[in-house]
């Protein structure tokens, strides 16, 4: 028995690995390619810890795999480096950002290394903050302000070719998704002013500037995208946010949404991540009707999925933005609802639709219902609707939709039954069809028909058309922070124009004070030798948000030392897209969707060879904390063990875990622990003298002392332990607790590996005899088994087959090369370092990583012989062992011919015998 030295090991075959750039991609483009892809981590100052690898180890098993099955593999590991919290840090501290991110990845880096990771070594120091990396961070924003989005063609162009077809025919012909309010012709568009055209033209541009009301969060100082607030308090915090208009870049990503939705049918994603980005971009079918203004030229424009139910409007309402509430509320209601206006425009989106906080004020307009006559409806403002959200209008159907109903119940409007005879205050809405029945044309109709029939009358009359609305909304694109890629944008006149290509990268420069400035302009702007151009013109001081740089990296990764171009074109068509991305389930509309419409522009504009980045994605789990807990007796400094406190009043109190073993305290550490805060309590003990914690799963995190360093688990199992034991913890997709109390099994199976190979000298000693069929069958139904489970991702079970192998081989006493050596190919990915020195050992010039994976052969795994249960009247009278090829009558012979069978039929005669080939033996007697 050897000695399984496992940190010399692991350090020997990193520093070989490392040195001889092992899993460096080749340029070998007819090999098959496999990219494996790693959601890249944003360096906090906390490390790592145990749960943050689990999506790494399985990657990275994934990718191992793939080299030995003879691929070009792409397995890449950088950093997202620029973000809120480094900048929070810096404002609490006045440290830069660079710094405390420079120490923070070094940190990561260290931590990585020392699990064993198969990256690609050119890709492991990419950083987003880099400005090698935001110069093109950068030239792919300009190629989005560069363009519009031509809705003939479904595709974004280049903004020449708009101007070109401007300057030739005008506005008419094109048909483009823009915001710009009127059209011209060719004549006028020629004799506009340069500042006029660039004007209209940022209508059209895929990124352009908004006035738009963002999610302000005074604490941070800054704008929040929608999926970063949570029920109205910023995510990160918890801080309270409210409605602020400011100047915002933004993306047209509507343009995208019917390709973002369709691009969902061709990528093999978890389908509740495909569902959350359907509902996410929310398209839904319906009309557009105007309304006439009793007494007044407005109109009134609503959007509705049901067009239908327009009879049994008995209201409507506006958004507390919509203009018009402003025009129409007559005069002895204006100063009143004015005010509500205010009010309900600072409330968050989140507020406005929970129905218990029902709220609007009515404007004293009347609408003009388009088909009873002498018909009007009251026209009232309210924040349930939004102005974000199709037309900002909607008219209300009280006995058609919920929202609807609450609200006229709350405001004793009218709620008609319009149903045959039906109870509507009692009915389920969405059930009911809202309609009329005595509105002619509608009569007896099913609700599709029924809006098809309203649709093509609407147009009849032109006063409405069918519509297609998204909820989706057009991302916001900036933020009013200083740790963020700097615009290549410049403003002259108040217009915002593109640097020429050869001033990037725009470097970010260093600031005295990384507090915003107050009004809401960011850091940047208080340098004003920066922001002012020598030729006058002023630079934008916003800065790119978080997903900048996450959008696009994985176009980097194949291509990091590209000087030319962000990646370059022969590259990314054979490297793309990625094969396999796993990642945590909180991404699933943001980065997930803005890389998906990043690679989309880029598609359309010529610069990639796909339109969808990720093939396939997994959402691993993630790895709680399981915390201990000791138990204080209520008001005294006395603790009691875990089996004492039964009838006892006691605090519970998180103890670090790093100093509990099998839920065993060490007293001895206990008391010299956060400054020696316990040095004088009392601890009673079981009367086995041991101090017994309880325990709890949580979130693992500082606060709750069950934070595992996988440093320290590395150092004191090895890293292919935890690489091991991480994959045994359960299925990859599942929530899972940490609990260090079980890896020494994992341990223990890895030295009894390395026994099966070793003698006491440490020296391998296998045999060169011949296999036999029971441990070829064994050996590949292990090939078998691990392929698929690594395939499948289902690495937990894999885990499973391992142990069964090498104790297999323990009761056949194999130690037969032909059997073990590919053992350990199969074995590689998951334990690298191990199997490396094996293998070595074993007398290999090349390493285990270089090896081929075994070749699975079925026919093996199939057994020699059959083990036949005999029944004698349904009752399992004898097992017989039958050779597994024979046929029917064979066996029938055999079994006939057997000694116990032959003693049964001398007692009674046989009737019947029955045989199911491969399973079972019948006899009736
Ligand atoms: C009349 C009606 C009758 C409606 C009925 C529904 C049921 P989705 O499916 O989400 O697109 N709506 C339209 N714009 C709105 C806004 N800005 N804020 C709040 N609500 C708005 O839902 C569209 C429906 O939501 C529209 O159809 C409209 O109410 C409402 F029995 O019109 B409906």
């Amino acid at each position: 028995m050897g000695n399984y030295d496992f940190k010399a090991i692991e350090a020997k075959w990193q520093d070989y690995w490392e040195q001889n750039r092992s899993f460096a991609i080749s340029d070998d483009s007819s090999k098959p390619k496999y990219y494996v892809l790693d959601m890249f981590p944003y360096p906090s100052g906390a490390g790592l810890h145990v749960g943050h690898p689990l999506g790494f180890i399985a990657s990275d098993i994934v990718s191992r795999y793939r080299h030995l099955c003879g691929f070009n593999v792409l397995h890449p590991m950088g950093f997202d480096a620029f973000g809120l919290p480094a900048e929070q840090y810096a404002l609490e501290t006045g440290q830069h950002p660079a710094v405390t991110t420079d120490v923070n990845i070094k940190t990561y880096q260290a931590q990585l290394r020392r699990i064993g990771f198969a990256f690609e070594p050119d890709t492991t120091n990419m950083r987003t903050c880099d400005p090698e990396y935001y110069k093109w961070t950068q030239w792919i924003f300009l190629q989005i302000f560069n363009s519009w989005y031509n809705l003939e063609s479904q595709a974004a162009e280049p903004i020449d070719t708009l101007s070109a077809r401007f300057a030739q025919a005008g506005s008419a012909g094109v048909k483009a998704y823009h915001d710009f309010g009127g059209s011209f012709s060719a004549a006028e568009w020629n004799a506009m002013s340069a500042k006029g055209q660039a004007e209209v033209l940022l209508s059209y541009r895929l990124a352009y500037i908004a006035f738009t009301e963002v999610n302000w969060c005074p604490a941070l100082g800054t704008v929040l995208a929608n999926d970063e607030v949570i029920n109205g308090l910023s995510e990160r915090g918890g801080h309270p946010i409210v409605r602020k208009p400011m100047r915002q870049w933004a993306f047209r990503m509507r343009a995208y949404a019917d390709r973002l939705l369709e691009g969902l049918n061709r990528i093999a994603w978890p389908e509740s991540v495909k569902e959350h980005q359907r509902n996410w971009i929310g398209r839904s079918e319906g009309a557009r009707v105007t309304f006439d203004i009793a007494g007044r030229n407005e109109k009134l424009e609503v959007f509705t999925t049901r067009p239908d139910t327009l009879f049994g409007a008995t209201f409507m309402v506006l958004a507390p933005e919509h203009p018009l509430v402003d025009q129409i509320t007559t005069a002895e209601r204006h100063a009143e609802v004015m005010e509500y206006t205010t009010w309900a425009r600072n409330r968050s989106e989140v507020e406005r639709q929970q129905e218990k906080k029902i709220s609007g004020k009515f404007t004293g307009a009347y609408a003009v219902h388009p088909f009873v006559e002498g018909r009007t409806i009251p026209i009232w403002t309210a924040d349930y609707v939004l102005w974000g959200y199709g037309t900002g209008a909607i008219m209300s159907v009280p006995a058609g939709d919920a929202r609807d109903h609450a609200f006229a119940l709350h405001f004793g409007l009218e709620i008609p039954n319009i149903f045959e005879g039906q109870d509507v205050s009692a009915a389920p809405y969405e059930e009911k069809h809202g309609r009329l029945t005595n509105s002619g044309f509608l009569d007896g109709m099913e609700v599709k028909a029924a809006i098809s029939a309203m649709i093509a009358r609407l147009e009849a009359l032109g006063i409405g058309e069918g519509r297609v609305n998204y909820r989706l909304r057009d991302p916001n694109f900036s933020r009013q922070r200083y740790w963020g890629e700097p615009f290549p944008i410049v403003y002259r006149d108040g217009i915002p124009y593109a640097l020429p290509e050869s001033e990037l990268p725009v470097i970010l420069p260093p600031v005295d004070s990384y507090t915003p400035s107050g009004d809401g302009e960011g850091p940047l702007s208080n340098l004003h030798d920066w922001v002012m151009m020598p030729d006058g013109s002023t630079r934008e001081t916003n800065t790119m948000p978080g997903y900048a740089g996450s959008s696009w990296y994985f176009l980097r990764y194949f291509d990091v030392k590209n000087q030319d171009a962000f990646c370059a074109a022969d590259k990314s068509k054979y490297w793309m897209n990625v094969d396999l991305y796993v990642g945590g389930s909180e991404h699933a509309v943001g980065h997930l969707l803005y890389s998906r419409f990043w690679m989309k522009v880029l598609y359309d504009l010529g610069h990639v060879a796909h339109d969808e980045p990720f093939q396939r994605l997994v959402n691993q789990g993630m790895i709680q904390g399981r915390s201990n807990l000791m138990y204080r007796v209520h008001g005294t400094n006395t603790f009691l063990s875990a089996g004492l406190i039964e009838g006892k009043e006691v605090d519970a109190l998180h103890v670090d875990v790093n100093i509990v073993e099998n839920d065993i305290l060490d007293l001895d550490a206990v008391r010299k622990w956060r400054g020696g805060e316990h040095k004088d309590a009392e601890f009673v003990t079981e009367a086995d003298g041991t101090f017994r914690c309880g325990w709890q799963v949580e979130k693992m995190g500082k606060r709750y002392f069950n934070v595992v360093d996988p440093t320290v688990i590395c150092e004191r199992y090895g890293a292919d332990t935890l690489r091991l034991y991480e994959m045994f913890l359960g299925p990859l997709e599942d929530a899972k607790p940490w609990n260090t109390n079980g890896i020494e099994g994992s341990f223990r199976f890895l030295k009894k590996v390395w026994n099966l190979f070793t003698d006491e000298s440490n020296q391998v000693a296998l045999s060169e005899e011949a296999p036999t069929k029971e441990e070829l069958r064994v050996l590949h139904m292990t090939i078998g088994k691990i392929g698929q489970d690594i395939e499948n991702l289902s690495m937990n079970t894999s885990v499973a087959q391992y142990m069964i192998f090498v104790n297999e081989m323990g009761r056949l006493k194999c130690n037969k090369r032909a059997i073990l050596e590919p053992f350990l190919v199969l074995l590689a990915p998951f334990a690298p370092h191990i199997t490396e020195e094996l293998w070595q050992l074993l007398g290999h010039q090349d390493i285990i990583s270089k090896a081929k994976w075994p070749v699975y052969f079925p026919e093996y795994t199939k057994a020699d012989t059959i083990n036949y249960p005999v029944q004698v009247n349904g009752k399992v009278k004898a097992q017989l062992s039958i050779a597994a090829d024979l046929s029917k009558e064979q066996i029938e012979a055999e079994v006939l011919a057997n000694a116990e069978v032959q003693a049964i039929l001398q007692a009674t005669p046989l009737k019947k015998l029955v045989v199911v080939p491969g399973r079972i033996v019948n006899l009736v007697v």
